[in-house]
């Protein structure tokens, strides 16, 4: 019995020391990925990243998301998986004021929350956010869409919703490059494809017919990108419409190989999903949390897309 005591006292001591993926008390940490988008491709290289290293950590992870980028679909996930209780949460919240409620709730359960992505206005919530530098981003975008239009012309910016951090940011540091630094550029503003690539074509054919001498087209993410650039080739407008999108899906990188479009910023939503895994185990371990991770965003052309660092880079639709 004394034995028995001793070796039950031995497994308690090392269960407590958290031992390989444990909390505190020594079960396994179970964390759940709350997507933006189930299915999109940036979101499932995302999610292939966090898989990988909550195996590499010893943690349970689950994946879930909405079948659309819409906060009315997001939230009812978010209340199920509050009620199923992990350790922690990463989520992609897909409006920075809808979701600040549901998220909450989930503070409020003393589940960890991590920000992958975007974020919400209330800057409580997320012990750490993790996403590409999006202002840097749209600035560089401005910069590939400059360069390609003989820094001359009249440049249209296609998003997905107001109130999406993200192409928020995108947007923002795409007006600003324009604004100071190419004089000769002609803005016609934002217009907005609710993330639907139907959407974004009939942004670009309506563009086409008010504005003929359109020079060029920023897409601001992954659909709207594609939806534009597949209505620039059905208008018969490669080369003459020139057109840089955030994102390298693999509709999206077909588009830049039919030179429908000639530059895509692509992100490391891998990095993102392993990152927010890392910072969700410390949170749960009580060990330091990095408030704030930004990742990397290549700029990618036919010219430079063949080398295998950039082909790693792109997205893919499974692990
Ligand atoms: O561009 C990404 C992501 O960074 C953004 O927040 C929403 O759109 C994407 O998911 C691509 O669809």
């Amino acid at each position: 019995m004394r034995k028995a005591m001793a070796a039950l006292g031995a497994l308690l001591t090392i269960a407590a020391c958290g031992g390989q993926g444990g909390d505190a008390g020594g079960d396994q940490i179970r964390i759940t990925l709350v997507q933006g988008l189930a299915g999109e491709e940036f979101y499932e290289t995302m999610a292939c990243g966090a898989k990988a290293k909550a195996q590499e950590l010893g943690v349970a992870l689950d994946v879930q998301g909405p079948q659309k980028f819409d906060p009315t679909l997001q939230t009812p996930i978010v209340n199920s998986v509050v009620a199923s209780g992990p350790d922690a949460m990463l989520i992609a919240p897909t409006d920075v004021k809808a979701m600040i409620a549901p998220l909450t709730q989930a503070k409020q359960q003393n589940i960890k929350i991590i920000l992958v992505d975007t974020v919400v206005e209330d800057e409580s919530i997320g012990l750490s956010r993790i996403s590409t530098d999006n202002l840097k981003g749209g600035a560089a975008a401005a910069k590939a869409l400059s360069e390609q239009i003989g820094g001359k012309g009249k440049a249209l910016v296609i998003s997905t919703d107001p109130g999406v951090s993200t192409v928020d940011a995108r947007i923002k540091g795409f007006e600003e490059e324009i604004k100071a630094n190419h004089p000769e550029i002609t803005q016609l503003g934002v217009q907005y494809s609710h993330n639907d690539v139907g959407e974004a074509s009939k942004i670009v054919n309506a563009a086409l017919a008010k504005d003929p001498d359109l020079a060029g087209v920023f897409a601001a993410n992954l659909n709207t990108a594609t939806g534009a650039g597949s209505a620039l080739q059905q208008a018969g407008k490669l080369g003459q419409v020139k057109m840089v999108g955030f994102d390298a899906g693999p509709a999206q990188v077909k588009q830049l190989k039919d030179g429908v479009v000639q530059a895509l910023i692509a992100q490391l939503p891998g990095d993102i999903g392993a990152n927010g895994v890392e910072q969700a185990v410390a949170a749960v371990k009580g060990q330091q949390v990095t408030p704030s991770i930004p990742t990397d965003a290549t700029i990618i052309t036919a010219e430079n897309m063949d080398p295998p660092e950039v082909q790693k880079v792109l997205y893919k639709a499974g692990c």
